[in-house]
């Protein structure tokens, strides 16, 4: 019996039999994985209550391993909706480190970037490249893709979120690392220089940069502060974002990094923002204030220092009573280099 004397279903299948024996696929089977109509994250909302869970746990490991033997003692935030992967989107890693005073993380470089937001605890500090500089709550930090880097604690136990795009280099298979002699602290430049040399509008008159990483390691929350506060004494909220920046490299206006965009935003009292949705998953913390997210059908409760997720495409409203502050990333970058990036902007729940 030819194939063509099967019947017809049993045709198609033996046809598709034989051709996957030849590492080859039907798109008409599969056409969902070109183009689905909108995107189909597996991702899904997620929500790490600080105070309540998180703490507790990373407390724990405290005790019981030592940052030397941990290697950086981080607890992995996993997104419930990628099992095993390591990782809280699709395209990013998130973790939760703690640093006890005395201790010193080891010193390190990778091709992949990382951000930092640091959650609570009082001075710590992380060297980047030639400098060294302080960690307070509320900052945001940088540890551009290969320099090396460093982290210690003198006074009390400090604990920040860690933002890397592992994911990303996994996916180009371009992940590479290497660990060091500890990073010889007298040779460092004194804290800040960077950001004298850098962001006070003005640029060493040769100055060219060996990349398009930003040359500033330390956003401090002061300055981030100061500028939600002018921002909303002067002017209306964005109906969407309420007062909302991004972190840039000052010597380019783009991104920090160049796979991950880091923001930090301020809702008024009694504050709820319009429908949004956009294609990069966001990672948000919690700086200041109470509120809810709706994120599609889930509704995440968050206060001071809790981590949730936001997948790509998902409509996303807050709301908040009092005043409340939050700082995210996400690979907007990565994605607007690539011009994959979109967004939807909704005012009384019609696309404007
Ligand atoms: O600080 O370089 O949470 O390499 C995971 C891997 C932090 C870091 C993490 C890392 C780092």
């Amino acid at each position: 019996m030819t194939v063509s004397e099967f019947p017809k279903q049993d045709r198609h299948k033996s046809f598709y039999e034989r051709i996957s024996k030849d590492n080859l696929s039907p798109l008409w089977q599969r056409s969902h994985i070109l183009s689905p109509n909108s995107p189909a994250p597996s991702v899904v909302p997620a929500h790490w209550d600080y105070d309540g869970v998180v703490r507790p746990h990373i407390f724990t490991a405290g005790d019981i391993v030592s940052a030397d033997e941990a290697e950086g003692r981080v607890l992995i935030l996993e997104n419930p909706g990628l099992p095993g992967s390591g990782s809280v989107t699709q395209t990013l890693y998130a973790g939760f480190q703690l640093v006890l005073p005395g201790e010193v993380a080891r010193a390190y470089h990778h091709s992949q970037s990382a951000v930092r937001f640091v959650i609570e605890g009082d001075i710590a500090y992380t060297t980047a490249g030639e400098e060294r500089v302080e960690m307070n709550p509320g900052d945001f930090l940088l540890a551009p893709s290969w320099r090396w880097h460093e982290h210690g604690n003198e006074t009390e136990p400090m604990v920040w979120l860690d933002g890397l795009d592992i994911p990303i280099a996994s996916f180009f298979s371009g992940g590479f690392a290497e660990s060091a002699k500890a990073i010889s602290q007298e040779k460092l430049r004194p804290p800040c220089e960077s950001a004298a040399r850098y962001s006070n509008n003005m640029l060493p008159v040769d100055w060219k940069p060996d990349d398009r990483t930003s040359p500033i390691l330390r956003y401090p929350y002061e300055r981030s502060d100061e500028t939600l506060r002018v921002m909303s004494r002067g002017g209306e909220p964005d109906a969407c974002h309420g007062y909302k920046v991004r972190f840039i490299n000052p010597t380019t206006g783009g991104a920090p990094t160049t796979t991950i965009s880091a923001f930090v935003q301020r809702f008024p009292e009694k504050f709820e923002t319009a429908m949004y949705q956009s294609t990069d998953s966001t990672v948000f913390t919690v700086v200041e204030g109470h509120g809810q997210t709706k994120i599609g059908s889930h509704r995440i409760k968050w206060k001071p220092r809790d981590v949730f997720v936001a997948p790509s495409w998902h409509p996303i409203v807050h709301r908040c009573e009092k005043e409340a502050t939050l700082l995210s990333f996400s690979d907007r970058a990565a994605q607007e280099a690539l011009g994959i990036w979109r967004e939807a902007r909704y005012l009384n729940r019609k696309l404007v």
